[in-house]
């Protein structure tokens, strides 16, 4: 068993990663940023060390100084989380020098996956179905528009060393690809040090769907299911949900079965995602391969029951799955959104600043993965995600509601927050019915305006009535007054209907 862990991240994932290592009985070494010196995860962990400045490049992206810090606190083992050095080949080849266990995959997977062509080609080797498309990186323009034309338009111009929607072009019309293709080929050139770029037939009324996959060193690998994540807003997940409310039986057993295959075609170990296409039919197509845990991993470890860190601590180890296929059911559904310190009122503009009081929900399947307290000012440097909500439910209508009960009783003071945006989606129809792709934000835009979200002070003021409002009820309560009105001021709280007075 390792003795020490070192989680190379911060916030709701570094305090995530602990929990488990907690439970598991391992030392925790957090390491954090100048911006960082008040936040959760260095207070949560076992011992902490400042790694630099508040800019990312300088902290939590520099490799040498974190496994300086790993080696001179006697940690076995780095977890990454997500982000930063989580998908950094050269980072998982300098801790496998220094006799460090890298918690993920190997260099190999890492590069392979990393790189969308070699990725692409991998998978048609394997037999997994990739979307129509090219193998090899555009290089001639006139070349291109022929190959296009034949593909049949519209098609997307995505970069080989992109991923997560970034260099990525949608070409709808025939005057437009030249220019597209000279467009998608320097930005990913100025984003990633590297031109190379492919085409992929378009695939329409997009869902994102995704499966959850566990490999050890033995060369044994097991799904965990799908994750449904086409609620995205430039290509930022919003809600993720499992199962996905289109997914059918027999699909998901042959989508299961080919991110099996896919993870084992570049002998994975450890969580991996991959990420699929779909459109309305279910006709599914690989998209890529996500070789970390990931942000939503906390929809299927609710439904599934597995601890996922849990699973990566113990292949890391070198120990065999402990559970097979067979062994593995989804149990109800469960639903997550991710909460923002942003304006949903003003284009989602990050909204930093000091959270002045937080008061987040309990109770029956809820789980809340954050880091923030009051008082704690979000740095402007990193992600401004404050929390991850996740509900279970026994099916999706009692996740719906729960998750707007949870929504409801959620108050955030000090910063804007992207909640009353989240309790809009779980209002909209599309949404209630299961009926949505990647373009459901665009398309209930005008629905989705959650009108002035309340000002500080109207908060404040809020909260001041409440007291005075509980006071009085306790006044009443204990001064022997039978006239009292017994209804509660709770009554019509988060209610789908207003109930009349008792
Ligand atoms: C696609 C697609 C349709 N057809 N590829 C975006 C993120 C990255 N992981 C892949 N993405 C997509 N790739 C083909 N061939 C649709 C998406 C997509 C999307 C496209 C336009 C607007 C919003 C989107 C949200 C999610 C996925």
């Amino acid at each position: 068993m390792f003795k020490k862990i070192l989680i190379a991240n911060r916030g709701e994932i570094a305090i995530r990663i602990m929990n488990t290592c907690r439970e598991m009985d391992i030392q925790t070494v957090a390491v954090y940023s100048e911006a960082d010196r008040v936040s959760l995860h260095v207070r949560y962990a076992d011992e902490a060390y400042l790694i630099g400045p508040a800019p990312s490049a300088e902290s939590y992206l520099n490799l040498e100084k974190i496994i300086e810090v790993a080696k001179m606190s006697g940690a076995d083992a780095i977890h990454p989380g997500y982000g930063f050095l989580s998908e950094n080949a050269t980072f998982s080849e300098r801790c496998k020098e220094e006799g460090i266990v890298f918690i993920g995959p190997d260099t190999y997977a890492i590069n392979t996956m990393g790189d969308k062509i070699t990725a692409r080609k991998t998978m048609i080797a394997a037999g997994v179905p990739v979307v129509p498309g090219t193998t090899d990186p555009i290089i001639d323009l006139d070349e291109a528009v022929k190959t296009i034309k034949k593909i049949g338009l519209p098609v997307m111009i995505k970069a080989s060393a992109g991923g997560g929607g970034k260099g990525m072009r949608m070409v709808e019309k025939e005057e437009d690809i030249i220019s597209s293709v000279k467009a998608a080929k320097s930005e990913a050139q100025a984003a990633f040090g590297n031109d190379a770029v492919y085409i992929e037939k378009y695939i329409n009324s997009p869902h994102h769907i995704e499966f959850q996959i566990l490999a050890d060193k033995h060369g044994n690998c097991v799904h965990l299911f799908e994750r449904e994540c086409s609620v995205q807003r430039r290509h930022q997940k919003v809600v993720e949900e499992t199962p996905s409310p289109i997914m059918t039986e027999a699909v998901r057993k042959e989508m299961g079965k080919y991110a099996v295959a896919a993870a084992q075609a570049v002998n994975y170990s450890g969580a991996g995602t991959i990420e699929f296409v779909t459109d309305d039919d279910l006709n599914y197509f690989f998209l890529e391969m996500n070789t970390r845990l990931q942000v939503e991993h906390p929809v299927t470890e609710q439904v599934v029951g597995v601890d996922l860190v849990k699973e990566q601590i113990n292949v890391a180890l070198g120990e065999p799955l402990r559970f097979k296929q067979e062994d593995l059911l989804q149990h109800g559904h469960a639903i997550e959104v991710r909460i923002y310190a942003e304006d949903p009122d003003n284009n989602f503009m990050p909204s930093p600043g000091k959270i002045r009081n937080i008061h987040f929900p309990l109770g029956p399947g809820v789980r809340h993965d954050s880091y923030v307290y009051n008082g704690y000012e979000i740095p402007i440097y990193y992600d401004p995600m404050i929390s991850k909500l996740v509900v279970w439910g026994n099916n999706r209508d009692e996740a719906i509601d729960r998750m707007k009960r949870a929504l409801k009783v959620f108050k955030i003071t000090g910063v804007k927050t992207s909640i009353p945006f989240l309790y809009k989606i779980m209002d909209v129809q599309a949404f209630k019915d299961g009926k949505y792709t990647t373009h459901f934000i665009q398309n209930h835009e005008k629905e989705l305006k959650t009108g002035q979200q309340c000002s500080d002070e109207c908060k404040d003021i809020a909260a001041i009535a409440g007291f005075v409002d509980y006071l009085k009820v306790t006044e009443n309560n204990n001064s022997n007054n039978q006239d009292i009105n017994h209804s509660s001021p709770w009554k019509d709280f988060g209610r789908k209907k207003a109930v009349g007075s008792i």
